[in-house]
């Protein structure tokens, strides 16, 4: 995947991209999938993980990544302002569904999976915890993702209970949709939860390395969260494995 610097970026029109190099990062990777599908084109710019990123932060005011960037439209962070960027801008299959009811669980549903507080959030809670008990507590002064996403060693107690009681959740979803003759979280459409959910179940059971040619140290911290949580349905993985089979791109690049 060809990044541009910031530097470069700044010069350019149209959708810039802000996405962690190396790295599938999850939100990144839903980000770039939701844009493609709605043959939005975009230019990918660099950021860099778990480091201060200051030239990013100076013009965007956020060091991490994704940011999608527009013309001179303010930067969007959020999962949703990225969806509805890409429903405006593109064409094609809308990844939103018409009806209010859908619509207003598959936002929630991608909260659970991507937001403030959800699945992954809770996940990387985990992992900086094996980070401090594998090189101690210094490396929270120089990891700036420990301040960023609110480590704290007692929040880390109640993570598993959280995180177990989701994946249960969804697993009991995704078991009545198939009764019911979808193949798709939301109704019987493809929309933005199904992306969602391929790309960060993609943390509890990661894609081998011929999809998903990523950093073996990530790979072992992304293993975290399987190992901390309990015995989780396979209709979880097979639900993935399905929408990249029909919907999605391998290998992951990025
Ligand atoms: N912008 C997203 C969150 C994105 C996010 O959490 N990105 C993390 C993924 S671990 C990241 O960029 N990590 C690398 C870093 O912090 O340097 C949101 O607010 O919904």
């Amino acid at each position: 995947m060809e990044y541009l610097t910031v530097e470069q970026a700044k010069k350019r029109q149209g959708l810039r991209l802000i996405l962690t190099r190396g790295i599938p990062n999850p939100w990144c990777e839903a980000a770039k999938a939701v844009f493609s599908l709605r043959n939005v084109d975009y230019v990918a710019v660099e950021q860099k993980p778990a480091q201060d990123n200051l030239d990013l932060v100076e013009w965007t005011r956020h060091r991490n990544a994704p940011v999608a960037l527009f013309d001179t439209e303010a930067p969007r962070v959020r999962y949703m302002e990225i969806v509805d960027l890409a429903e405006r801008l593109g064409t094609g299959p809308s990844l939103v569904p018409q009806d209010r009811d859908a619509r207003i669980f598959m936002i929630g549903l991608i909260n659970e999976i991507a937001g403030e507080c959800g699945m992954l959030w809770n996940a990387r809670l985990l992992m900086l915890d094996a980070g401090i008990k594998a090189r101690g507590p210094k490396i929270a002064e120089k990891d700036p993702m420990y301040a960023d996403y609110g480590y704290d060693s007692e929040k880390v107690k109640k993570v598993k209970h959280w995180l177990d009681g989701f994946l249960s959740y969804l697993a009991k979803h995704l078991s009545q949709q198939k009764k019911n003759g979808s193949p798709y979280l939301i109704g019987s459409e493809f929309t933005a939860a199904d992306v969602y959910w391929a790309y960060f179940s993609n943390v509890l059971e990661t894609l081998p390395p011929e999809q998903n040619p990523m950093p073996n140290g990530v790979r072992k911290a992304w293993a975290t969260l399987a190992t901390s949580v309990s015995a989780y349905d396979p209709i979880l993985i097979e639900h993935r494995d399905k929408m990249f089979k029909n919907h999605l791109i391998l290998p992951l690049s990025f």
